[in-house]
């Protein structure tokens, strides 16, 4: 059972620490106040022993693997900790549960809100999120490519190089994990909430890794080299000035010298492409049109039709999806309808390469709900394969 979830505040940018909590003494502010809203320090996770937030009281400012003295003792609690959910678990921790609390800040009975609590807290965790009440983890579990299919490595959308089809993820706490496809993650670091775009798209560098671009919220846009395992190496600076674009998407080689390319639309609606010189910086941008002001989204698709040249797929503002047949010059053919409505309702569309293993480039669409499937067809057109779902409103994947 769960009571009034507010839902996640992507302004909390803060660590979930296990063993982070502190015992105050009781006594002092017991003496103040006999409200035990107003006894609960701000910014704490309060338990009492008495129900209603009497007796004595002990507080936390993160998740707890162990309660001490404290294990099966209190019986009501005051949530007033900066995170979304308070999940208590009647075993010693990490522990995951199904209960979450994220309603006001109030004094609540164990014993009304789920009776087997009552005296029966050993642990709990402080989370941004309510996957992480139930996985214990903080990322969304992701099952990607069949796993007993053997690839050949891909040119994108495979950061590790095990030829599958992988995801970087961003909770709503700023942290950029490693998807590999096999529910796992792994945490890449933190911070990535100042980031205000995010691409990924071939080897930029010519070092044989899949890398990463990302602009922060000066204007500067940064290469992460992939090390090829998932991870990345120490970013260097590609250029300053970046927030004159509404958006960027890696797209692969479009100017057929076999280096990846960046695309750009900027702020009137321009689109600029952007070519790679190959040791991981731009060379001077050429226009490939204007009107782009009505797209919403731009997804590097790799090679998505039948030629072996990588195009466009692009979101309208009206929830259209089109597809552009790159040209191998840094140019586009005339566009094709591909998806007549309702793509606003997703956040992200994103193109890995083929991740179904037919050789054919694939789609995958983001919503607040679930990470969808669309085959490529091979001829820049798809279709709805299936859906994951287990995805919550702020999670971001790359
Ligand atoms: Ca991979
Ligand atoms: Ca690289
Ligand atoms: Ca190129
Ligand atoms: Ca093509």
């Amino acid at each position: 059972m769960r009571l009034s979830f507010r839902g996640i505040c992507a302004t909390l940018a803060l660590t979930v620490g296990l063993a982070a909590g502190s015992v105050l003494p009781a006594a002092s502010s017991a003496a103040a106040s006999t409200d035990p809203v107003s006894r609960c320090p701000s910014g704490r996770l309060c338990l009492f022993d008495g129900l209603d937030g009497t007796g004595s009281m002990t507080s936390y400012s993160g998740s707890m693997t162990s309660l001490g003295s404290w294990a099966n003792r209190a019986r009501s609690f005051v949530d007033k900790a900066p995170y979304v959910n308070f999940c208590p678990s009647t075993e010693p921790g990490p522990a995951a549960t199904n209960e979450g609390y994220s309603g006001d800040p109030t004094v609540l009975d164990f014993r009304k809100w789920d009776a087997v609590l009552d005296r029966n807290v050993e642990s709990f965790v402080l989370t941004n999120s309510e996957r992480e009440c139930e996985t214990g983890v903080e990322y969304p579990s992701w099952l990607g490519d069949d796993a007993a299919v053997t690839r050949p490595r891909k040119l994108f959308g495979d950061l590790n190089r095990d030829g599958r089809t992988d995801l970087l993820y961003r909770s709503p706490a700023g942290r950029l994990y490693f998807l590999r496809g096999d529910e796992s993650g792994t945490l890449i670091g933190g911070g990535w909430n100042s980031m205000t775009a995010i691409t990924r798209h071939g080897d930029l560098n010519s070092d044989g890794g899949e890398d990463l671009l990302a602009r922060d919220t000066s204007g500067v846009l940064w290469l992460y080299p992939g090390k090829g395992n998932g991870q990345f190496g120490a970013r260097t600076k590609v250029g300053t000035g970046w927030n004159s674009m509404r958006r960027i998407a890696s797209a692969g080689d479009l100017t057929g010298d076999g280096r990846p390319d960046l695309l750009a639309a900027d702020t009137a609606g321009t689109l600029w492409l952007y070519p790679g010189d190959g040791k991981g910086r731009l060379g001077n941008r050429s226009r490939v049109g204007g009107g782009w002001n009505s797209m919403t989204a731009l997804v590097g698709a790799g090679a998505f039709d039948g030629d072996s040249l990588n195009d466009l797929v692009a979101r309208d503002t009206t929830g259209r999806l089109w597809f552009y047949p790159g040209n191998g010059h840094g140019g586009f053919a005339p566009r094709v309808l591909i998806g007549t409505g309702g793509w606003q309702e997703f956040t992200t569309v994103l193109g890995l390469g083929d991740a179904s293993g037919d050789g054919v480039n694939d789609l995958y669409a983001i919503s607040s709900d679930a990470i969808s499937f669309y085959k490529g067809r091979g001829d820049g057109r798809i279709y709805l394969q299936g859906a994951n779902v287990g995805w919550e409103k702020g999670d971001m994947v790359f």
